[in-house]
């Protein structure tokens, strides 16, 4: 650890591997196809997060209507002290799943920086771009802290988790409702692999958005300005640049549906009329009002939140909401002596 911050993190996020990267463009456009060729066509909401699909998500967060971002914030404002303290050790470290932009994570990092100047950070996110934004940031407002950046999936972050090395105790932070991206056989068996990747004593911070008005949610997902559907047209958009498909962008159009039964919102794209899309020498059909599922998120009741818990092995040791109620942290905590 002798090396500055800085260094640390230029082989992960500066040299990028090129096999790594056309075997991730080979994946995109094999999902791509596989969702498209289906009768439910779909697209999966991982590949919004390109460089443009980053700084659109970024602009949502600071829409009024996209209120889970000032909630958590609010949240983490309130009870930063609280949630600091359950990383006592002077070599902890906080890991920060699907880190974004990293602006609540904030939060907690100044806290926990100035109890133990040891601690280090460990940012992972699937957009190398956004990645090394935070990652520099909060190397240059923190001197001298520990930065190790995971470009990657969840599953790559869980990987990183079982190799690290040391003995401090994580807290990992799954923020922002990230979860409820997930569906929720899937989001189950992510935190059960998340468990199984931490040690008696490792706490995790879980983002839950809550289930609420009706109006509320679909503001939140379908914005007045527009950059809702930005974002979700923004799809189509990195097909065209990195998969030379020739989407015609206005031939689609966003939509925001609530499902009272999962309970969830979900974000698709309609065609607005019959038309054929040329897609790596493959010609997909879209009939007019077609949609296409892009995004799953979850809203949360209370009791759904323990039984989380309970179900995949964490001891919940503690709640913290805004004041609307309308977003929860859960505490949880991997049981047993630690180590
Ligand atoms: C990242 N994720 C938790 C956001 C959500 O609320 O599901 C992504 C998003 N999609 C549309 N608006 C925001």
């Amino acid at each position: 650890m002798g090396t500055s911050a800085a260094s640390q993190m230029v082989p992960d996020v500066c040299a990028p591997d090129v096999a790594a990267q056309a075997t991730a463009l080979q994946r995109f456009r094999r999902d791509v196809l596989r969702g498209l060729s289906v009768a439910r066509k779909f697209i999966p909401s991982l590949y919004f997060y390109d460089a443009r699909g980053s700084q659109l998500f970024q602009r949502i967060m600071a829409l009024e209507e996209y209120y889970p971002t000032r909630c958590e914030r609010e949240i983490l404002e309130r009870h930063g002290d609280r949630l600091v303290a359950s990383l006592s050790e002077r070599q902890g470290t906080l890991v920060d799943l699907g880190a974004g932009d990293g602006t609540k994570t904030r939060l907690l990092l100044s806290r926990f920086f100035h109890r133990s100047p040891g601690v280090s950070y460990a940012p992972i996110d699937v957009s190398p771009t956004a990645l090394w934004d935070t990652a520099s940031r909060m190397a240059t407002e923190f001197p001298g802290l520990h930065v190790v950046p995971v470009v990657g999936e969840y599953a790559e972050g869980l990987r990183w988790l079982v190799a690290r090395e040391g003995s401090g105790a994580l807290l990992v932070l799954f923020l922002g409702s990230n979860i409820g991206n997930l569906e929720r056989e899937a989001a189950l068996s992510f935190l059960r692999e998340l468990r199984a990747a931490l040690r008696p004593g490792d706490h995790v911070l879980v983002g839950f958005d809550l289930l609420k008005d009706r109006a509320v949610l679909h503001r939140a997902y379908d914005d007045a300005e527009g950059v809702t559907s930005e974002f979700n047209l923004n799809l189509l958009a990195r097909i065209n640049r990195e998969l030379g498909a020739d989407f015609d962008l206005a031939g689609f159009a966003h939509r925001a549906t609530f499902d009272p039964l999962r309970p969830a919102m979900e974000s698709w794209l309609e065609s607005l009329r019959d038309q054929t899309v040329t897609l790596a020498g493959r010609r997909l059909s879209f009939s007019a009002g077609e949609l296409v599922h892009t995004e799953i998120s979850c809203k949360y009741r209370e009791e759904d939140i323990s039984a989380f818990a309970r179900s995949t092995g964490f001891h919940e040791v503690g709640r913290f909401r805004d004041d609307r109620g309308w977003f929860a942290d859960a505490l949880w905590r991997v049981p047993g002596p630690s180590l």
